[in-house]
């Protein structure tokens, strides 16, 4: 019997304290035979086995040290500094007048943050072609997957970066034309875009997202017009004819508004905007010299209107820009910006998943080490099987998209290397197509996929990871380095399912694809998609048979689906995903469990594909047709039958 009056009463200082959870790194390099530690991300571990080579020690020692180093303390403080002191706005110098020169204060966090990453190679790897015999892809998003939420969101820059470094890497042999001077301006930005060396390292934005064209960017409205000689002419006589490094800025003015620009305090950007013949990509350097001052810059026809109050992201300087008199120069062909920038737009769509599912795992890490020192009635959380069946389901959902995301990173490497070099001796020789076209097929149908699943599933995967540490979860812990902030990587993972406009944008864009002529001859999904999972599902002999029927029924379902209208596509763009997701992470969950038996493994590939059957939905016998469900969409969304009826008179 407990004797209150024995017993001292707690205090501030006396009683009960939870000691702090021991979070362990996400990744040990062991000796390719030993079992990885139990306290691993084993979800990560599956997929280096997959996809790497096992004698790349350096690629895994890499990986090894930068998931040490993003659980220092002094790491973990620099992230708490950039979340504390988020970036802020000095419009006007000490007389008032308009600041052109640094109106844009970051924290020291974010600096620090932002070079380390440099210097660790985040980007750099993918682009150290000396490297031939492992997937460079897989390495860099394996660093980004144990780095990103220490990161303070700098991978934000990292990745916009990464896109423009590939975007300019394809046009580093085009021609001057009437653009004299910037094949040199283009090769010096590449060079910066992938140095390891943050004394030169650049960072780029990818401004799109204005007033009126955000998720539809045709209605950007931003202009862009060749200058005259006379303009030319003036701005040499100004000294305002090159970028901060001297070299020459372009000949293309560029005037409007952009109002969602992320990482403002980047080198240089990728912008859209509309000339003569429709809307074109332009580079620009975000500095440029002033006159004869040496060492003296300001920023390239750009003001910073404000900063954006958001949810999360907020070490992550997000403005409101307007451009006037910004000189730039035009990328690719004019009228063709869209195609150009979704180069730019599929490497960040990968990173906005890896790095959604790297806070996911960062989320469940810190629910390991809790669920090992909390007691709750008598028992340790780790000894209660309502808690431990909980966080299983969880981590299945976690390993789902672990695979799917590094899926689409592995084609990624495998198409801008060899083959032949960096995947026949791994375990993924029957998972990623030999042939080039294929795979590239697949990455261009799945990208679309993993970025609106796995933007959307992380942000519940980590609401859960908040639960599991009850109040705890529900604070923003920037205490003990901000170890377990859960809250913080919530709010930051929030934007990536939305930095597009809705997942409806994916959606339309998988619709894209299966109407591309182009792709697949045509029938991306009967022709690359369903002939690469049904050899998977050949694969394993009985392993998994049951599992595999329930892909093979989701795929028959998903070519029904896909044979519809462009118009009922549309419609039905999100169960579209859904059908996507159950294959294609259904067979990467099921391929990889068959690999080497680990009953783990097995048991998660058959839990999640179990879970994920989608039953072919049969609609009520009062609904006729897709059109007539979509009628009563609106009247179960705007709730009048009105709405409904006058909608099906519509349809
Ligand atoms: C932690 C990491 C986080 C990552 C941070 C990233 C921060 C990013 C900051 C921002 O940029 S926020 C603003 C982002 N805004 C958008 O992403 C715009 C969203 N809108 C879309 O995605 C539009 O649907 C899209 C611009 C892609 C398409 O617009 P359109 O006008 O409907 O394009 P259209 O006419 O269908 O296609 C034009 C051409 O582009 C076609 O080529 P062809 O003429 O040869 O047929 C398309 O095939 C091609 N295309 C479109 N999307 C493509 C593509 N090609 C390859 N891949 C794609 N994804």
């Amino acid at each position: 019997m407990h004797d209150a009056k024995r017993e001292k009463p707690s205090s501030a200082t006396h009683g009960f304290f939870q000691q702090m959870p021991i979070v362990a790194p996400a990744y040990t390099y062991r000796s390719h035979h030993a079992d990885p530690s139990p306290v691993d991300d084993l979800a990560l571990n599956r997929v280096l086995n997959l996809y790497l080579p096992p004698e790349c020690s350096e690629v895994y020692t890499s990986i090894h040290n930068l998931a040490r180093r993003a659980l220092h303390p002094q790491v973990l403080q620099l992230s708490v500094d950039a979340e504390l002191h988020q970036p802020t706005l000095n419009l006007l110098n000490t007389f008032g007048e308009s600041n052109r020169v640094d109106p844009l204060w970051v924290s020291e966090g974010w600096r620090h943050l932002k070079a380390t990453g440099q210097e660790e190679g985040l980007l750099a790897v993918a682009y150290e072609r000396h490297n031939q015999t492992w997937n460079r892809r897989v390495h860099q998003f394996a660093l980004n997957h144990v780095w990103a939420s220490s990161a303070a969101m700098t991978g934000c820059p990292l990745s916009m970066s990464d896109g423009a470094a590939k975007l300019l890497h394809a046009h580093l042999e085009d021609p001057d034309g009437d653009q004299p001077g910037r094949n040199r301006v283009l090769r010096e930005s590449y060079r910066r875009l992938i140095s390891r060396h943050p004394t030169e390292a650049w960072t780029s934005g990818q401004w799109m997202t204005e007033r009126r064209g955000g998720s539809d960017v045709r209605g950007t409205e931003t202009v862009a017009r060749r200058m005259t000689s006379e303009e030319l002419s003036q701005d040499t006589t100004l000294g305002r004819d090159c970028d901060a490094h001297g070299l020459p800025l372009g000949p293309w003015r560029i005037d409007g508004f952009k109002w969602f620009s992320s990482a403002t305090d980047s080198d240089m950007t990728l912008l859209l905007a509309q000339t003569s013949r429709g809307l074109s990509l332009f580079y620009l350097p975000t500095r440029r010299g002033v006159g004869d001052q040496a060492n003296q810059s300001e920023l390239n026809g750009i003001g910073i209107q404000r900063l954006k109050n958001k949810l999360g992201t907020k070490s992550l300087p997000t403005a409101e820009l307007e451009l006037r008199g910004a000189r730039g120069w035009l990328i690719g062909e004019e009228g063709h910006g869209v195609k150009e920038i979704a180069t730019v737009l599929n490497i960040t769509r990968l990173y906005a998943a890896s790095s959604s599912v790297a806070g996911w795992g960062r989320g469940l890490a810190i629910c390991r080490a809790y669920s090992q020192i909390r007691e709750t009635k008598g028992r340790l959380l780790r000894d209660n099987r309502l808690h431990l069946r909980w966080m299983a389901e969880e981590t299945v959902k976690y390993w789902a998209a672990t695979q799917l995301t590094f899926f689409g990173v592995a084609l990624l490497g495998t198409i801008e290397q060899d083959w032949g070099l960096m995947v026949q001796n791994t375990q993924s020789a029957q998972l990623i197509p030999q042939e080039t076209a294929s795979a590239a097929a697949l990455l261009r149908l799945i990208t679309p996929v993993i970025k609106a699943t796995e933007s959307v599933n992380a942000v519940h995967g980590l609401r859960a990871c908040m639960e599991c540490l009850g109040g705890v979860g529900y604070c923003e812990n920037n205490e003990n380095g901000g170890l377990l902030n859960i809250a913080k990587i919530f709010r930051d993972t929030t934007v990536n399912g939305i930095w597009e406009g809705t997942v409806n944008v994916l959606a339309e864009d998988v619709v894209r694809v299966i109407t591309d002529a182009r792709l697949g001859q045509g029938d991306v999904i009967g022709r690359v998609l369903g002939p690469w999972a049904r050899r998977l599902l050949a694969l394993g002999n009985h392993t998994l048979g049951e599992e595999g029927s329930i892909i093979a029924q989701h795929l028959d379902c998903l070519a029904v689906v896909a044979g519809g209208t462009k118009e009922e596509l549309l419609y039905r763009g999100r169960e579209l995903l859904q059908y996507l997701e159950v294959v294609i992470s259904g067979s990467l969950l099921r391929y990889d469990a068959v690999q080497d038996g680990n009953p783990i493994a097995q048991e998660v590939a058959s839990r999640w594909i179990r879970r994920n059957s989608l039953v072919p939905k049969p609609t009520s016998p009062r609904i006729q047709g897709w059109s007539e469900e979509s009628a009563m969409d609106r009247g179960i969304f705007l709730g009048s039958m009105t709405a409904a009826q006058s909608a099906r008179s519509k349809l």
